[in-house]
């Protein structure tokens, strides 16, 4: 193939170089230069000076032109397109103003609550989890992958443990005992180590053949309104992350979404990495999504104005209506412009009117597999360039297109219908983001925390909500702060998966009995029952039981159990520890475990 550029001075060393490429590689540089690209060969020196950074440099094009739809070209298209909007001050929400949207309140655990859970638990096998972990830790003060930090410190289990739990107890439940298909994006930053971590713990008993790694790749920098890629250096790209509506692209492109689509799978459960409770919310929220005929539902919990999650608004105007995520940066705007001058404030209740964005989404595939195939999975990009001035004619720093997991609905029409259900915030959303400085901060300042400590204390704390529905006696323990971050005291309550998914299968295992306010209480098997089980103050009791062993647990306890020790902010402890400043030391909590199947009950 020959050049197809001029042969300027600048371009003189590509010339020279042109014979090492192949046809496509030459193809491609061919297509990049008349695109506006010339730049990115300009001054290249002759072959034999930095020929392996040239041979890389190639190669990093080829891959993102085979990675993206639409190749390179499609991207500097789709960036030109929104930088120009952006420059023109084009408002997203242009002549739509925000109305509540259609929304399902679940805040309490009513009868309705229960019954949307009967209806969801039916779904077990036709359900696949989507877990987005292409995210690292930054803000959290945490080096390695975010799934690897342990949500509780009692047992020290995992994010990525506790979600592979879930997985194995849907599927226990299920008619078909069918393994739910669990989806994980990675990144590059996060791919190695979540491999790693499965294989390390033999995929926590889930079955290889039912993980689906999709590794979302980075995308390439824009230095300016033209869409001109921004190089690090001659021969280097500057890469960044193109956010975690990737998901949508890769489930896409992979085949995955239209395979698991064709196997049965009815609803994708889209989960955050830090977020321990999305699945006490699963039984119910698919529930509302079959009994509503929600194409897409996005969980939410009542907001805090200002609060660093979006707002959950159906945008009203010209004959159309949408129901979407307003991103918490762009919703004291819109409403400023819209329905209120003071913007992101509280209403009445003292809170935003707007619920907030968990970022669990309930998407059925149906319609999904429809929509990724219409639009090969690019969901709503954005760009947020920061201008050097009002001329907007420069940036400050090299941007790139975004998008992100929830603006799926941009793309709905009108047979596609959205809701929102609404979940107290311990029980649907408590992620682990911040590190303890920032959190204490956040707390001074009247937000949540949103850090380890908080997201522990709402793992107990969602256990003990299923102790007190299943009618036991709970005290709740004194709040205390921990470095400035809050943590109750106890009981420190952990109701395994494989003990109870519903509230009413709770129910069906525990008649009556007490947990003092700093007990422990752990229990994980399918078939333990707890028969007037008092616990009295530190008392500590753990009971495991294999499938197939049949255990009823009954009786006064008394012990030492686990004490609360605090480390300070400068302990020389491991990250996961240092990011809460506190762990638990056994003081003589007594644990039975059963291995065996059998019929066994455990006395004081
Ligand atoms: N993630 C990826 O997998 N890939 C990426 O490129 C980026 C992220 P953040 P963010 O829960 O409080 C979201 O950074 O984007 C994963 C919602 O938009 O933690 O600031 C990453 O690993 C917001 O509405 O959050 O804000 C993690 O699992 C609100 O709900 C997830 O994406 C907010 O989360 C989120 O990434 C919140």
């Amino acid at each position: 193939m020959t050049p197809t550029f001029s042969e300027s001075m600048e371009m003189v060393g590509l010339s020279t170089n042109w014979n090492t490429f192949n046809e496509q590689q030459q193809e491609l540089i061919n297509t990049l230069v008349e695109n506006g690209q010339s730049h990115l060969f300009s001054g290249w020196d002759e072959p034999g000076t930095n020929d392996e950074a040239k041979k890389a440099f190639i190669a990093s094009l080829e891959k993102i032109n085979g990675n993206y739809p639409g190749g390179l070209v499609g991207y500097i298209s789709n960036a030109r397109k929104l930088l120009a909007e952006s420059k023109a001050g084009a408002n997203p929400f242009e002549g739509l103003t925000p109305e509540q949207p259609d929304k399902v309140d679940l805040t309490s655990f009513s009868d309705d609550f229960e019954k949307y859970e009967a209806v969801g638990a039916d779904y077990f096998d036709k359900v696949g989890v989507v877990l987005v972990a292409g995210g690292l830790g930054e803000r959290l003060g945490y080096n390695g992958i975010k799934v690897d930090i342990a949500v509780e410190v009692l047992e020290e289990t995992t994010y990525l443990k506790h979600y592979a739990d879930n997985l194995l107890a849907m599927q226990a439940r299920s008619a078909s005992k069918r393994p739910v298909p669990f989806i994980i994006m990675v990144s590059q930053d996060t791919g190695p180590k979540t491999i790693q971590s499965l294989e390390a713990n033999h995929y926590f008993g889930l079955q290889k053949e039912q993980v689906f790694i999709l590794q979302q790749e980075l995308v390439p920098a824009i230095a300016d309104n033209d869409g001109a890629l921004a190089l690090n250096e001659k021969y280097e790209l500057i890469l960044k992350p193109h956010g975690h509506g990737d998901i949508h692209m890769l489930l896409h492109t992979s085949g995955v979404a239209a395979k698991l689509a064709a196997d049965g799978i009815e609803y994708f459960m889209f989960i955050q990495d830090t977020n321990g409770p999305s699945f006490n919310t699963l039984p119910a929220a698919i529930g509302v999504s079959v009994e509503h005929g929600y194409d897409f539902n996005s969980l939410a919990i009542v907001r805090r104005p200002g609060e660093a999650v979006g707002g959950l608004a159906k945008l009203v105007g010209e004959g159309k209506e949408f129901t979407l995520n307003v991103e918490y940066n762009q919703l004291d705007p819109l409403l400023r412009a819209t329905i209120n001058p003071e913007g992101d404030v509280a209403d009445e209740t003292g809170f935003s009117p707007f619920p907030g964005n968990c970022n669990t989404l309930m998407i059925k595939t149906a319609s999904y597999v429809r929509i990724l195939e219409e639009t090969q999975g690019i969901i709503a990009e954005f760009v947020n360039p920061k201008y050097t001035d009002e001329t907007k004619t420069a940036f400050k720093k090299p941007t790139r297109l975004e998008t992100m997991m929830q603006d799926l609905p941009k793309l709905f029409g009108e047979s596609e219908k959205v809701g929102v259900t609404i979940f107290d915030r311990m029980w649907s959303f408590s992620p682990n983001k911040n590190n303890v400085a920032d959190a204490a901060a956040k707390v001074a300042s009247g937000g949540p925390a949103d850090a380890s400590a908080t997201a522990e204390n709402d793992f107990y704390a969602a256990g003990r909500a299923r102790l007190e529905v299943a009618g036991m006696k709970v005290e709740e323990g004194e709040e205390i702060k921990i470095l400035g971050v809050p943590f109750t005291a106890g009981p420190k309550v952990i109701l395994r998966p494989s003990f109870a998914m519903t509230l009413a299968e709770g129910r069906s295992k525990i008649s009556g009995g007490s947990i003092a306010g700093e007990a422990t209480l752990i229990i994980d098997g399918a078939d333990i029952t707890l028969d007037h089980v008092e616990l009295a103050g530190k008392t500590g009791l753990v009971v495991k039981a294999c499938d197939g062993a049949k255990v009823t647990v009954k009786g006064t306890f008394a012990n030492e159990g686990f004490e609360l020790v605090e480390l300070g902010a400068d302990a020389d402890v491991p990250e996961y520890l240092k990011i809460r400043g506190y762990t638990f030391e056994n003081r003589g909590a007594q644990t039975f475990e059963f291995t065996d199947p059998g019929e066994y009950t455990v006395e004081a």
